[in-house]
């Protein structure tokens, strides 16, 4: 299959690169899946990609969980996603003024030099998506922002004016990639794609095949009704790592994912 068969208006109407290379490698590995690899060691990261790197299609980072954290290991592990033909997505979550958030992509992690996707807030206005993509300008790269227009969390504070605010910000903005909304609630997925419309992606954490509370105030949905409602990728984290067979849960994830797409 081709991506342009499977993704229909969202591959012909997407401009950013990133956006069609997200599309063609989960058409390739028959995935929707990004793994939020929320390990806290090298170690811990290398062997969870070395099992599922193979079923999913973009890997999802907090390097800063990382306690033993080095430049060299992280290039090997970014040659590893490489192999493994991921994404890399840094979900720094990004907020502040346009130039800090710039300086904030290079410094000690250096985000800029390996992250194809970056998640930013858009309360400090627009010109923080324009700092990180003159980031990527800077080392010659190309990436992608994902704007918080939804949280999966419980009590967060992204209330229905300020999703709308976001979403219609983030639309015209050439280098927003789309919009990370809330997984665990399939109806308000609906509203954002509504407000959203087909070009932009929307990415989606909050999803476990065990819907209902997680930890500390995290809520999960379903991961078909999550696609079906709008979503173009899920964000599974500990419905995959901290499983008792990652690589079983992962192909299972990527299955739920996949047949959800093209039943959509
Ligand atoms: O609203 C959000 C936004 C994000 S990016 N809720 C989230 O949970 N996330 C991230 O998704 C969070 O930082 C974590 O890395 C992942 C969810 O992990 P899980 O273990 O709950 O699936």
């Amino acid at each position: 299959m081709q991506p342009d068969e499977v993704w229909g208006e969202r591959w012909s109407s997407a401009t950013l690169p990133i956006a069609k290379r997200y599309m063609t490698v989960a058409t390739e590995k028959q995935s929707l899946v990004c793994l939020a690899a929320d390990r806290r060691t090298m170690g811990g990261l290398f062997e969870l990609i070395n099992e599922v790197g193979p079923f999913i299609a973009a890997l999802k980072t907090h390097v800063d969980l990382i306690e033993d954290w080095s430049p060299s290991e992280w290039a090997d592990f970014c040659a590893l996603a490489h192999h493994h033909n991921l994404l890399i997505f840094e979900d720094r979550k990004f907020a502040d003024i346009g130039k800090i958030s710039r300086s904030q992509m290079t410094g000690i992690y250096n985000i800029s030099a390996w992250s194809d996707i970056v998640t930013a807030h858009l309360i400090s206005g627009p010109d923080v998506v324009d700092g990180l993509q003159t980031a990527w300008k800077e080392v010659n790269r190309e990436g992608g922002v994902l704007l918080l227009a939804q949280m999966s969390s419980r009590g967060n504070l992204l209330n229905e004016n300020y999703t709308n605010t976001v979403v219609r910000l983030g639309a015209v903005h050439e280098g927003v990639l789309g919009f990370i909304g809330n997984g665990s609630k399939p109806d308000e997925l609906v509203e954002l794609r509504q407000k959203v419309g087909q070009q932009k992606m929307i990415w989606t954490p909050g999803v476990n095949r065990e819907v209902g509370d997680g930890e500390m105030g995290q809520r999960y949905g379903d991961p078909y009704d999550a696609v079906i409602a709008g979503s173009d990728c899920i964000i599974v984290g500990s419905g995959i790592h901290g499983a008792e067979h990652p690589k079983t849960a992962a192909q299972s994830y990527a299955q739920i994912s996949w047949n959800a797409l093209l039943s959509r």
